[in-house]
């Protein structure tokens, strides 16, 4: 494990996604950096395992009827605070697995996943 990582903090998530990679997962050729969402609503995490590639873009946006929830990475490379609206976005600089948890509600568990 990398005691640091480098990764872009992007407060409020304005990436004009045009395109959407389908199935090109090769990794010789790097494709666009993508944003794959995660909706944080019904105290759940949706999807709650997700699966990326270094330089993509993780948002979560929180839509839980103003419900506050926490996305906490467990080796803490990511923290949204607890907030009770908006999105919170993380660019994976560095492959790794990252379970997460809402520190509110513990049974609120998710994953990302980062590959080359
Ligand atoms: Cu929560």
């Amino acid at each position: 494990m990398t005691g640091r990582r480098t990764m872009l903090l992007v407060a409020s998530a304005v990436l004009a996604t045009g395109s959407l990679a389908t199935g090109c997962s090769s990794g010789a050729a790097q494709s666009a950096p993508r944003t794959v969402d995660v909706e944080v609503s019904d105290l759940q995490f949706t999807p709650s395992e997700v699966a990326v590639s270094v330089g993509d873009t993780v948002r979560w946006t929180f839509d839980d009827g103003g419900m506050f929830h926490h996305v906490e990475a467990t080796d803490h490379s990511f923290d949204s605070t607890i907030v009770g609206e908006g999105t919170f976005s993380v660019t994976f600089a560095d492959a790794g697995t990252h379970p997460y948890a809402c520190s509110i509600h513990p049974y609120m568990t998710g994953t990302v996943t980062v590959s080359e």
